[in-house]
């Protein structure tokens, strides 16, 4: 008989070298750092070309009565590396998850920094109320500088050489003949040099005054002046105008005509409401001045219109009751939150 050494095999042998394998195993799989390392063991130890395998091709040179033991003691291994393999997968994920938990903590009971979130400022809010009111009514919002030409600030307006509000005392020159605008009436003779009538605009903004600050009196505050020119337009349409506006914003509430004057309107008039039982007085108004069209080129006797002007801080103070314009911008935040 031949007998090769390579073909020599024992049990003892082939059991030694399960055991050594099943060792190994238990090291290489507690050392892995991650399931596709454990995916590697797992081929190299168990796969069809895996050390397992090698062992049990050398198990058909032993003697028959042998090979059952052998059979059952990788029967053993394989189990006891399957159970290893997938012990530690579980370990590495449920690791994982720790470390993620940890990493992604967040605290639901921290303090937090509240930033209160702010709102507008009661005149802003009052300016946007008449807009709209205006705008229900068919009117455009046009807006113009604040630095204004003695030109458009008074001449253009038919306000004359020597009226007191040309003073030095009453506004802000800044030389030459550049002045800051005293009422936003100039904003609304630069429209209808750009527009043609018909004409529906109002015009919304700061003004400026040469007035020492008191109770009612601040060097700037706000306007709102309304221009409407058309054809067939008379003093109906501008007590209509006004007195549905001023419903609107106060309430179902008496409202008065008085005759007053203004170089740029005529007829003119002031405007009263009755707020809790008191006449208050709260805008000026008239038919544009046929003087006023005439320096626009605009022929006065087919267009007319009505023309009315109002202070914001008035209509703010009104509504809300405040009896000092200071307030208004006092930029207090225990009074503005009020509102
Ligand atoms: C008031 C009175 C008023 C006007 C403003 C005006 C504008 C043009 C032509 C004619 Cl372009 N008039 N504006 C008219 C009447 C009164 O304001 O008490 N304002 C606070």
């Amino acid at each position: 008989m031949i007998r090769t050494v390579s073909a020599t095999v024992s049990l003892q042998q082939l059991t030694d070298q399960l055991e050594c394998l099943e060792a190994e195993a238990a090291a290489t799989i507690a050392a892995a750092a991650d399931a596709a390392a454990l995916e590697d063991l797992r081929v190299g130890l168990l796969g069809k070309k895996g050390r397992l395998s090698g062992v049990l091709g050398a198990m058909g040179r032993l003697p028959g009565e042998e090979r059952p033991l052998v059979g059952q003691r990788a029967n053993v291994l394989k189990e006891q590396v399957q159970r290893l393999l997938s012990e530690r997968l579980e370990a590495l994920r449920s690791a994982a998850m720790a470390e993620r938990l940890e990493r992604e903590r967040l605290d639901v009971t921290a303090a937090c920094s509240y930033v209160p979130p702010g709102h507008r400022h009661p005149l802003q809010s009052t300016i946007e109320e008449i807009v709209d009111i205006f705008a229900g009514l068919g009117y455009r919002v046009s807006e113009g500088p604040e630095i204004e030409t003695d030109h458009y600030n008074f001449t253009a307006l038919n306000i004359p050489e020597h009226h007191p509000a040309r003073d030095m005392q009453d506004t802000f020159y800044l030389g030459g003949d550049r002045l800051l605008r005293t009422h936003t009436s100039p904003v609304q003779i630069r429209h209808l040099e750009a527009n043609p009538p018909p004409v529906r605009v109002i015009a919304p903004g700061r003004v400026y005054r040469r007035d020492a600050v008191d109770a009612t009196h601040s060097p700037v505050f706000h306007q709102v002046e309304v221009l409407a020119l058309d054809e067939g337009l008379d003093f109906s349409h501008l007590r209509g105008t006004v007195t549905t506006f001023l419903q609107r914003f106060f309430g179902d509430l008496p409202v008065r005509f008085r005759a007053s004057y203004f170089p740029f309107t005529e007829p003119s008039a002031e405007v009263d409401v009755q707020w809790r039982g008191r006449w208050l007085e709260v805008m000026g108004c008239g038919m544009v001045d046929p003087a006023v069209l005439e320096g626009l080129g605009i022929d006065p006797e087919r267009w007319s219109g009505f023309a009315a002007g109002l202070g914001v801080e008035r209509f703010c103070m009104v509504r809300h009751g405040i009896d000092d314009i200071r307030r208004l911008y006092s930029s207090d935040l225990r009074f503005l939150e009020q509102f």
